[in-house]
């Protein structure tokens, strides 16, 4: 761990780019050529298009923009634009091949590396940034696909380790009053984060980790799935149509629940944040337990506001980035970890777990803060802002560390499941 701005730009992106590349790899190689092409979900793209995809957008925000460097493939813009290729069409598009595909990412990077050490003054290296992110969410969305296909395990990784017997109190409070949400200052966040304005957020308890697997265990056993008074009423007629009974990946043995997890059938573990929820069903349980699902300002307020000095922190802990004492991040293992893990991540209010293990589904719709500009890619967040997606925070384990912080902001459709999400919930602690 170490303190972002301590490192010079230039080796920060050289950092983030070499991280998301090794992943990208890692996803990328265990797989024969037939998986590579194959589309494992009609929610997916074939890991073959997102592999040429990542190249094209470093290509295009890299090697043409920042570099100024005439374009290698303009060809290839059009194919791997997601706005014109919906994801269930992409394997009939005329794709790179997998042996391609690699080749062109190799290519690109290795320009993209030149540009960088030949840009004079890289300033904050926004553009550079921005493609690590994009890449490592490329990585995330590949493990969602990893996650979705048949077939025997190809990849693995340890077991977090277990949680400390300092188990927090079930909530914590988060005193009433304004606090800064969003930045101006953290020279990677993106768009949508921007700009930093002052949000008025009244007391609330929010709980301490996300919610469990054994916790959520007693949701289905209270006949929570067939109570129609929890559920919003899309969320009651999306259950009735697709007749859920528990969270995808889910199936039961007698007594016992289990899960598939990245191709292996395992126990769910009781302790773990519940993992592969959609928006309904976590609203339904906060409904059920008697809560609800915390804002999106609640949420950053519990995971950044210091009430001691009353600024915002860039991570729940500080501003240092993001160790694996802090949170369980970057696909080091593929599972969240049990609830209570990584004290040292600890928000000023008290809560653990923020950022890491699990996307928290938030109660809020995704649209633009006050005074919103898009830049400098139009369709990464404002062709979403109004529509059904709501917002989702934090970051899970298949998280990369540069598109990980407090500020972040992801969005997905109330019904999917195939994210690694999870949720938290809490309760107004002021009276009306
Ligand atoms: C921010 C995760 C919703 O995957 O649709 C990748 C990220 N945008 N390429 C998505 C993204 C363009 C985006 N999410
Ligand atoms: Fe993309």
């Amino acid at each position: 761990a170490i303190e972002t701005t301590a490192v010079p730009v230039r080796e920060r992106a050289r950092i983030a780019l070499s991280a998301a590349r090794r992943r990208t790899l890692a996803l990328t190689d265990c797989l024969p050529d037939t998986e590579l092409t194959a589309q494992h979900s009609p929610l997916m793209s074939p890991l073959v298009w997102d592999l040429a995809h990542i190249g094209n957008q470093e290509e295009i925000w890299l090697l043409r923009r920042a570099g100024g460097r005439p374009p290698l493939r303009a060809d290839l813009d059009h194919l791997y634009d997601a706005f014109r290729h919906p994801r269930a069409d992409r394997p009939a598009l005329p794709l790179l091949s997998p042996r391609q595909a690699r080749r062109y990412l190799a290519t690109v990077r290795d320009h993209a590396f030149d540009v960088l050490a030949a840009t004079p003054h890289p300033g904050d290296g926004f553009l550079f940034g921005m493609i690590a992110q994009h890449e490592q969410q490329h990585d995330e969305t590949m493990l969602a696909t990893h996650q979705l296909r048949s077939g025997p395990a190809v990849l693995d990784a340890p077991a977090p380790p277990p949680a400390p017997g300092d188990a927090p109190p079930p909530e914590v409070l988060v005193p009433g009053g304004p606090f800064t949400m969003g930045t101006d200052t953290d020279p990677w966040a993106l768009d949508n984060e921007r700009p930093a304005h002052r949000v008025h957020v009244p007391a609330f308890r929010l709980d301490s980790t996300p919610v469990t697997n054994a916790a959520y265990q007693r949701f289905i056993a209270d006949g929570g799935y067939e109570e129609p008074r929890w559920w919003h009423p899309d969320g009651w007629l999306h259950r009735t149509r697709e007749e859920l009974t528990a969270p995808a990946f889910w199936h039961r043995d007698g007594a016992t629940w289990l899960r598939r997890r990245f191709g292996r059938t395992e126990p769910v573990p009781p302790d773990e944040p519940v993992l592969h929820v959609s928006w309904y069903e976590a609203d339904a349980y906060a409904r059920w337990a008697g809560r609800r699902l915390p804002t999106e300002a609640e949420w950053e307020k519990a995971a950044r506001h210091d009430p001691a000095t009353g600024t915002s922190r860039t991570y729940p802990w500080g501003d240092t980035s993001p160790g694996p004492a802090h949170a369980n991040l970057g696909q080091q293992h593929l599972q969240p970890a049990p609830a209570g893990s990584c004290p040292a991540g600890a928000a000023p209010c008290g809560a653990r777990q923020l950022l890491g293990d699990v996307w928290e589904w938030t109660a809020s719709d995704f649209g633009p803060y006050p005074g919103f500009a898009a830049h400098p890619y139009r369709e990464y967040s404002e062709v979403f802002f109004g529509s059904r997606y709501k917002v989702l925070r934090g970051g899970s384990f298949g998280t990369g560390q540069v598109a990980c912080r407090a500020t972040f902001r992801n969005w997905d459709l109330p019904e999917r499941r195939q994210i690694f999400a999870g949720f938290r919930t809490c309760r107004s602690a002021e009276p009306g």
